[in-house]
């Protein structure tokens, strides 16, 4: 039975059908009763396992194809009818030709198999900032996902009525996971996604990267408002006021782990506490007060799991204890549970790793192999957050008061700074970037960029992106949140981290908090304004954060920074004007003000 008579949505359901030719239809409505009889396939087919149901009540366990374990840059396209919309940051190819060669992988793809549609909602039914879409899919594995991260079922089609046509179309099917034959492709001007031969979640799970990302980038710019890579946090004052913030970090710099941040106990003592809205994506519009308000537009958390326990992020793991489904993390055979690298210091013995050998997982770890893949997940209720923000649902989203930028970088860029204005902000997001780390392949410590953090996701050209950022600024004026950066990631002359992170990020987020209320002062240097070295609290951490470690981490060296500029007036001119992307004018007369500033 279909759940709407929206006839836009019926017509392109039908086309599907068509195209892909299932056995079966099944409507998605959302109920617990057709959700459990799913899980209960899923698990006697083998596609999930059932774990230990005392200990991880309503847990699941899937197994990917060791081929299919990470989000495909190199296989994603934004095709647009003309490339020069596409940008430099993307694959682009034509849209016709690319849905007349989909069309042919696509053809009776899923003869044998069931068609599951799902109606979903990005961000709380009901709120002017929400938008709908509909994924078609031929993977219970989605649909069960595609619970927790979205709104899903038939409340969703409320939001779109009968008539509207503002829906976003999602076809996937993971065919047979053909590495070669793999695509995950957005027609923003369709409002269209095509994703096919995977089955792992960024690709798949078409709410989140491909739809809250790429093509809600492209409505935001055509109608008024931002998607972003940001997660979204409140810090509950003394006072009892919340203010809340978002913050863009490129992937391993711990957007989950601040999102969910806990206070050192001064802090703790002092009335102080953080909310998580968000840890992954912000849906940001300017509100009838003319502050810019966001929404998180999803329903859970998608989470790298490895790294994650009770020390680094014990909300993170509050989290995943219930209704949650794990990909390729490792098991623990006897528990019934599952295992990650950094959970404990005990792999278990009697393990699976995640391709699905059984394995001595104590010998196997100490042999220097991995038990879980290093991009295992955990989806999870963001219901489960202990942390969890009232406002989570509140359709209006939550007034931003400031927004912060961050990368990985050993040296240049110090603990906190903020910009003079928005345009300057502009133009810090515009040179985040991140080096790279021994975890992963290729040298280390190489700089990529990754402008906004947003570099995989915007879905079209980023010199447009970028004087779309500029024109919001206009547009909000004087009631515009304040831009800060941030890296915790500063070392000293041996490759150590002078700044504690984690909890004591709360310290930063404080400066900034004070910044935006005009309550203390800054220092004016060539990059924007600085703490002055007094104004960090550092109460509990002096052993460790002595003035002189202060100095290094407050330090704007001018040799650094002036290469730091050359680098990224060749990134505008080389990577992006040279490649058909149009750098505004009023972010290279930020280049020329920093430099002039740094020459005075
Ligand atoms: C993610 C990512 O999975 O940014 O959130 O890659
Ligand atoms: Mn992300």
């Amino acid at each position: 039975m279909s759940l709407t008579n929206n006839q836009n949505v019926l017509n392109w359901v039908d086309e599907m059908v068509a195209l892909c030719k299932p056995d079966n239809v099944v409507w998605i409505d959302g109920s617990e009763e057709q959700l459990d009889a799913l899980r209960k396939e899923a698990v006697e087919t083998g596609e999930m396992i059932e774990l230990n149901q005392e200990k991880l009540p309503g847990c699941l366990y899937h197994r990917t194809n060791p081929n299919d374990v990470a989000r495909v840059e190199d296989r994603t396209f934004i095709c647009t009818r003309n490339k020069e919309d596409a940008g430099p940051t993307n694959n682009w190819c034509d849209p016709q030709e690319m849905y007349a060669k989909l069309s042919k992988l696509y053809d009776g793809v899923m003869k044998g198999r069931t068609m599951y549609v799902i109606p979903y909602s990005m961000g709380p039914i009901g709120s002017p900032l929400a938008k709908v879409g509909v994924e078609v899919t031929d993977s219970i594995y989605v649909v069960l996902n595609m619970n927790i991260m979205t709104r899903m079922g038939a409340d969703a089609f409320k939001n779109l009525g009968d008539v509207s046509n503002d829906f976003v179309r999602g076809l996937h099917s993971k065919a047979d996971v053909n590495p070669e034959e793999r695509y995950i492709v957005q027609f923003p001007e369709d409002n269209t996604i095509w994703s096919i031969n995977s089955a792992y979640g960024g690709n798949v799970l078409l709410g989140k990267k491909c739809f809250a990302l790429r093509i809600a980038s492209f409505q935001g710019k055509n109608e008024g408002w931002m998607a972003e890579h940001m997660l979204i946090l409140g810090v509950k004052k003394p006072d009892g006021e919340i203010k809340y913030i978002t913050a863009a970090f490129p992937s391993a710099c711990g957007k989950t782990n601040l999102a969910m941040l806990i206070p050192p106990e001064g802090y703790k003592k002092n009335g102080y506490e953080v909310f998580t809205v968000g840890d992954d994506i912000a849906w940001m519009k300017p509100g009838e007060d003319g502050r810019l308000y966001a929404i998180n537009p999803e329903n859970g958390f998608f989470g790298v799991a490895p790294g994650t326990n009770e020390k680094s992020n014990p909300n993170a793991l509050h989290c995943t204890m219930k209704n949650t489904i794990f990909t390729n993390v490792a098991l623990n055979n006897a528990e019934g549970t599952v295992w990650w690298e950094k959970l404990d210091k005990n792999p278990p013995v009697d393990a699976t790793e995640w391709k699905g050998a059984k394995v001595n997982g104590v010998e196997y770890t100490e042999a220097g192999n991995t038990l879980a893949h290093p991009n295992s997940r955990f989806t999870a209720p963001a219901e489960n957050c202990p942390c969890l923000s009232s406002e989570f649902n509140n359709p209006a989203g939550v007034p931003i008061s400031a927004i912060i930028f961050g990368g990985r970088r050993a040296s240049t860029t110090p603990l906190v700074y903020q910009s003079f204005d928005w345009t300057h902000g502009t133009y810090i997001g515009s040179a985040v970037s991140s080096e790279t780390t021994a975890a992963a392949t290729g040298a280390v410590g190489v700089l990529r960029h990754d402008p906004m953090a947003m570099k995989p996701f915007i879905g079209y050209n980023v010199g447009d992106y970028w004087a779309h950022w500029l024109e919001m600024g206009e547009k909000l004026g004087d009631k515009a949140p304040k831009i800060f950066n941030v890296n915790w990631f500063k070392q000293d002359e041996n490759g150590n981290f002078i700044w504690p992170g984690f909890g004591d990020n709360m310290r930063v987020l404080d400066w900034i908090i004070k910044r935006c209320e005009g309550t203390v002062d800054a220092e004016e240097t060539a990059i924007g304004y600085l703490p002055k070295k007094e104004d960090i609290n550092v109460e509990g951490i002096e052993d460790e954060v002595t003035p002189e470690v202060m100095d290094k981490l407050l330090a704007v060296d001018k040799e650094l920074w002036t290469k730091e500029i050359a680098e990224m007036r060749r990134y505008y001119n080389d990577d992006i004007a040279a490649k058909g992307g149009k750098v505004p004018a009023a972010l290279y007369e930020e280049l020329d003000k920093i430099e002039a500033r740094l020459n005075k």
